[in-house]
């Protein structure tokens, strides 16, 4: 039976709902408690816009709190949350998707379809490497050695905090989602390794099936073509790339799949929010009502990129 999953990004609610709640505002946490689990990543929050991201299956939630792991698992989803800290990354990347997949695993959910990584001083050193090449070797490490297939890796984000600590987040099902890559993109665990010694591996997006309808699960996006960053230092050039991206990932997935419901953006810099919004509003004119966009304070994976957008179909 396909699986129920539901997403909306808004205004906070006064009865809280079951489901995994991810807030910007307040101290970096994860908790996991009743038929909730509650996330603030070390992100920085552009106000007003306060939105709660909110995740749900059906069903009874049972939520399991074991830090630094923490679950919340309906009949047919699992939600999957580790906060640990973020030295050396490489281990405590490699040490959080270890721990996570196989937390997973043990519950039925085989198979992540989203994942979300944060962790501060991305483009910092260490031991001779980018933080973020650290990050990526960490990760393909751990999913290499659990034997996950490269056609068959999550839709992720992976942005760079000015807080510290790791937050690594998951949504698994038990039957595969499809990973969807971008024809205009170079798969990223293709990537050549002047990237990273172990390339980045997610998919661009992952489609999921269920109950209510196909979901589209769209990727961190930025104004990459075949593996290159394209325009450097124009933020309005790179918006235009990045919702050229999503375009054709949504096109890729099948046009019959309804525009995205919500956006999030990243922003190294938050000067750049009113030429970004223009952008976005010109391309999602004839939806009505149109997405619902967040925006937050964040650095994207390569030092030349001012931008990246992520979001969902559905
Ligand atoms: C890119 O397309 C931009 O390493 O998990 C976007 C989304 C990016 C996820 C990741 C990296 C990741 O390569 C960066």
């Amino acid at each position: 039976m396909a699986p129920h999953l539901h997403s909306r990004l808004g205004s906070p609610v006064t009865t809280p709902q079951d489901g995994l709640h991810v807030r910007l505002e307040g101290p970096a946490s994860v908790s996991a408690e009743g038929g909730q689990l509650r996330i603030v990543p070390g992100l920085e929050p552009l106000a007003p816009d306060l939105y709660v991201e909110r995740w749900w299956g059906e069903g009874p939630a049972r939520s399991m709190d074991a830090s630094p792991l923490h679950l919340l698992e309906f009949d047919d989803v699992l939600f999957a949350a580790w906060q640990g800290p973020d030295q050396p990354l490489r281990d405590q990347t490699q040490q959080a998707y270890d721990q996570l997949l196989r937390a997973c695993r043990e519950r039925g959910f085989e198979h992540p379809a989203r994942i979300w990584n944060y962790f501060s001083d991305i483009h910092g050193d260490e031991q001779d490497r980018e933080r973020y090449q650290a990050f990526c070797v960490g990760r393909a490490e751990a999913l290499e050695a659990l034997e996950v297939p490269l056609g068959s890796m999550p839709a992720a984000t992976a942005i760079g905090t000015r807080k510290s600590g790791l937050f690594v987040y998951l949504i698994a099902t038990r039957s595969p989602a499809q990973a969807i890559e971008n024809p205009r993109q170079v798969s990223a665990y293709h990537y050549p390794k002047r990237y990273s010694p172990k390339s980045p591996t997610f998919a661009r997006a992952t489609l999921l099936q269920a109950e209510q309808g196909p979901m589209l699960m769209v990727s961190g996006t930025a104004s990459i073509v075949g593996h290159e960053s394209r325009h450097a230092e124009d933020v309005v050039a790179q918006a235009r790339e990045t919702v050229r991206n999503l375009h054709a990932l949504h096109d890729a997935a099948g046009r019959e799949l309804p525009g995205p419901a919500w956006l999030r953006v990243y922003l190294r810099h938050p000067e750049d929010r009113a030429a970004v919004a223009a952008v976005i509003a010109e391309q999602y004119k004839a939806m009505n009502p149109g997405p619902v966009v967040q925006w937050v304070r964040g650095d994207i994976c390569r030092p030349e990129l001012l931008l990246e957008i992520e979001g969902v179909h559905a």
